[in-house]
Formats: C-alpha cells, sequence, structure tokens
C-alpha cells in the first residue's frame, strides 16, 4: 500500500513508546522542588525542533547509541534512543538535573540511565566503551561505503574483514555501487557544504529546464531544513501539467552523463507504485515517482569555493584533482503527490517517522510520500501543500526549518 521500506519501518515503530511510570522516575529523581520541570508534547510532529540544541552532549551519546542500535540492526532500540534524543533537543535550556525531565515522553530507562550517567560522572561508560569497540567502528567504516548495509557490513566482519585495505584485498565481490562507493569513500565521507548543494543546485537546474523547460526543481532533505552542511544532496522534481513528468528521469540522467557529471548512476522505480491500482492511482501512474541514487562529479570552479577533501595515501587529494565526488539524490513526482513527496523528503528521518505514527494511531490514517489515505473513510485525502497536509492530519504547520528533529 505504502512506500514500502519507510512503511515497514513505521510498522516496526508501532510499539508504544517507553514512557516511564512515577514509580521508576523517582528512582532517577533528585529530589529538587527548585527545579522546574520541561515538558514537551509526546510526539515529534507536534513540537518545533530547530537547529538550536542546548543539550548537544545528551543528545549526541543517545544518537551513537541509537546508530550503534540500528548498526546491529536492533532498530526498535534505534527509535527509542532516537526518540529521547529528540525530546532533549526540543528543551528551551540545558538538563542540569534528572529532576528536570520528570512526566517527559520517550524517556526510556535506559536513555535516562545514560543522561544520568553523563550529568553525575561528565560521560557514560556505555557510549564511551561502544564508541571503542572494534565492531562499532568497524561497522562505522564499512556502512560508510556508499552501496553497503549493516547486513553486508556484519558478514563481512564475521570474515575478518574490518577495515577498506582488509576489503580490498580480500577478493569481495562488490556490485557496483560499492565499487564506486569504495573508489570515491574519502570525497563521499567528507560533509557535503551549502555553497556545494546550492552549485549542484545550478546544474541540476540546467539540466531540468533544458530536457524539461517547464519543470520545476526543489532542493529537499536537510538543506531545506536549514542545515549548512549534509551527507549528500536532495532533490525533488516536478512538472505543473500531471503525466509530463513521465520520462524526465531517464532524460536528465542521459543530460548529465552526457556532460561528464555523473560517476555512478542508478535509477529505481518507486516500490509504492509497482502493481499498486488501488482508488486515486491509475496504472498509468506507474513509472512516474522515480528516484535516482547517484555520485555527482562536482568540479572546484562550480562553487567557486574549490572542494573539500582530505588527502589519503590512496587517492591524491580533492584539491589536487580538481573536482570532488558528492551524494546526490533525484526524485521525480507527479504534480498530483507533489506536497507528500516534498513532506515526506524534506525529513527529518525521525519527524517524518513520528508524522507517519501521528496519522496511523492517533487519526486512522496512513501518510506516505505519496498519499494521505483515511483507513475509515477509506479513501485518499488530496493535498497540494504541506499545509493542507497538516490541516488533515490536525497538526500545527511546523515550517521545514522546525523539522529538524
Ligand atoms: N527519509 C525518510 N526515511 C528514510 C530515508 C529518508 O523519511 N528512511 C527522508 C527524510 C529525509 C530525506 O528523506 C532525505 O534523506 P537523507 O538525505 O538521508 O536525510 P537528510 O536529513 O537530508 O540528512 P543529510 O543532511 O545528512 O543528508
Ligand atoms: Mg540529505
Amino acid at each position: 500500500l505504502l512506500d514500502v521500506s519507510w512503511y515497514t519501518e513505521s510498522m516496526r515503530d508501532g510499539h508504544p513508546v517507553e514512557i516511564l511510570d512515577r514509580h521508576k522516575l523517582q528512582e532517577f529523581a533528585v529530589n529538587d522542588s527548585e527545579v522546574t520541570p520541561f515538558s514537551v508534547p509526546s510526539y515529534a510532529c507536534q513540537r518545533r525542533s530547530t537547529l538550536k540544541n542546548h543539550n548537544a552532549v545528551l543528545t549526541d551519546s543517545l544518537s551513537l547509541l541509537a546508530e550503534n542500535a540500528e548498526l546491529s540492526d536492533e532498530d526498535g532500540r534505534g527509535v527509542a534512543f532516537r526518540r529521547a534524543a529528540a525530546v532533549l533537543k526540543a528543551l528551551p535550556s540545558a538538563v542540569t538535573k534528572m529532576s528536570q525531565l520528570k512526566g517527559l515522553p520517550c524517556l526510556g530507562e535506559h536513555s535516562l540511565r545514560v543522561i544520568k550517567d553523563i550529568l553525575e560522572n561528565g560521560a557514560s561508560s556505555e557510549v564511551e566503551s561502544t564508541k571503542e569497540s572494534e565492531r562499532f567502528k568497524a561497522l562505522k567504516v564499512l556502512t560508510g561505503i556508499f552501496g553497503v548495509g549493516s547486513k553486508t557490513a556484519d558478514r563481512w566482519i564475521r570474515e575478518g574483514i574490518h577495515n577498506l585495505q582488509q576489503l580490498r584485498d580480500s577478493g569481495q565481490t562488490l556490485n557496483r555501487a560499492q565499487q564506486a562507493g569504495l573508489e570515491h569513500y574519502d570525497d563521499i565521507k567528507q560533509p557535503v557544504s551549502l555553497a556545494e548543494a546550492e552549485a549542484i543546485r545550478g546544474i541540476v537546474g540546467r539540466a531540468v529546464a533544458s530536457v524539461s523547460p517547464e519543470a520545476q526543481i526543489v532542493l529537499t532533505g536537510g538543506f531545506r531544513r536549514g542545515k549548512l552542511t549534509g551527507h549528500d544532496v536532495d532533490f525533488l522534481i516536478t512538472h505543473p501539467e500531471e503525466g509530463s513528468e513521465v520520462g524526465l528521469m531517464p532524460k536528465l540522467v542521459s543530460w548529465l552523463e552526457s556532460q561528464g557529471l555523473l560517476l555512478y548512476q542508478k535509477t529505481t522505480r518507486n516500490s509504492y507504485l509497482e502493481g499498486s491500482e488501488g482508488p486515486g492511482r491509475p496504472p498509468s501512474n506507474i513509472d512516474r515517482f522515480e528516484r535516482c541514487l547517484s555520485i555527482f562529479k562536482l568540479s572546484a570552479g562550480q562553487t567557486g569555493r574549490g572542494v573539500q577533501s582530505e588527502e589519503t595515501a590512496a587517492s591524491p587529494s580533492a584539491a589536487e584533482r580538481r573536482w570532488r565526488a558528492v551524494r546526490v539524490d533525484l526524485v521525480v513526482s507527479p504534480i498530483s503527490q507533489f506536497a507528500f513527496a516534498l513532506l515526506g523528503w524534506t525529513g527529518s528521518k525521525l519527524f517524518e517517522r513520528e508524522l507517519r505514527r501521528w496519522a496511523g494511531h492517533e487519526k486512522g490514517m496512513s501518510l506516505s510520500s505519496h498519499a494521505l489515505y483515511d483507513n475509515k473513510q477509506g479513501r485518499y485525502i488530496r493535498a497540494s501543500s504541506e499545509e493542507e497536509i497538516f490541516a488533515h492530519l490536525g497538526l500545527e504547520f511546523i515550517p521545514p526549518t522546525e523539522r529538524n528533529a
């Protein structure tokens, strides 16, 4: 029914949020009547989360545990840590005492233990030992290769591969994405700057204009939320006339390839549309919503600020090469689904997950990056702007810069 990867994710999220009862909380609480507890709504999509974070030490620690859980295929634990970190990010000032956390949602026993450890000892022993663990370090390095997920990394680690050199020496068969990922590893692990994202926006914008003059392109992902760096650059492309977006992606990709701008690309048809012929989605919709995962070749001259990359023994620095590799995601959406696609691709990942959870649990609706379906009424709900979608969901509108949960 829905965009498959996101849907299964949100279904896994279906388990109830761990909220401590008063008795458990007492164990953690320092008895301090002067401290006013914070208060935040329980779903991240009900909160305004800017990039300002008064609790970075705590949220970095919880995010690291979330990352470790995700890399170990313990998604439930990962989500629990992500939700806890997001609650702390939303607080108006730094937490100094456990008693301030009384009554806050999404703070499970485990997260509270980590917070308490940091407040009392300056660091969490669990976070420190995770950081230092060989397994975590190996998982980070290997999944840092574009095209390598946690399952592949885990298999390699079990075969004794912990770093890039061991991988190169192992003779493992790599698919095309992984080969490109390994080749451009140093560039891809460098954050993409806003200037680089804007330069790529200009190039892709010109490419789109030349293959389909009326088509529109929007920068989505973290940069739309006001971030100054990202791990990639995300674009959403649409056409004002429904149906005219069909065939746009292959033309766009050919154009970019003919200019030598793509080091790697793989276009996939979105799984949501395959074989889906539900109401509001005629069979002719198939092929209309496509995604291209690419590695872009960005020349130094194109950003006007040079390229950022570190030199390694294996490859000459990006400065010497006068170009760097950048991960770029392109998505084409029909105009009828554009608002949903824009909302879905703006993120953050947790904000999206929480929107879907809110829709399902509180409103009996299914939200995806294509549509909103009312389960009770058995019908799709149309929307032509993000504002309308929030209104249909009974939520106050949260602008992109406040979706940094
Ligand atoms: N997205 C999502 N669920 C996923 C993957 C992606 O909801 N499983 C959405 C939210 C963000 C958007 O797609 C783009 O994804 P990323 O580029 O991974 O996230 P980002 O916020 O842009 O992060 P970064 O700034 O590091 O690129
Ligand atoms: Mg991104």
